[in-house]
């Protein structure tokens, strides 16, 4: 009895670390979206054009910018970021609003 109790005291106590863990983990993510006007976000390059410097990306959703997952073409504020990329790879990206325009700030293999 006494053990039963003993664990049900544990599973008490450890619950809300975990749950507040896991909050504190998504709620981090939306945090570093809010900041600036950059969004940093995941895709697969499926195209790019290193003389003009845009980039054909498969992402997932970004609500920080209202869009759903999909593949659209982005211009690259540095071209030479595009270097060492190619079609297929899974890329960390930034994007930043130019006026009307989302551009990619920077683009890296992901880790
Ligand atoms: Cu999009």
């Amino acid at each position: 009895m006494n053990g039963i109790k003993t664990l049900f005291a544990l599973l008490i106590l450890f619950a809300p670390f975990g749950a507040f863990g896991a909050h504190n983990m998504a709620d981090h993510g939306s945090h570093s979206a809010h900041t600036q006007n950059s969004v940093v976000s995941e895709g697969e390059i499926r195209g790019a054009n290193l003389e003009a410097g845009t980039v054909l990306l498969k992402h997932g959703d970004i609500e920080a910018l209202n869009m759903r997952g999909m593949t659209m073409q982005f211009s690259v504020k540095d071209k030479t970021a595009l270097s060492g990329l190619k079609t297929g790879d899974r890329v960390v990206f930034t994007l930043e609003k130019e006026g009307a325009d989302i551009v990619v700030t920077d683009i890296r293999r992901a880790p």
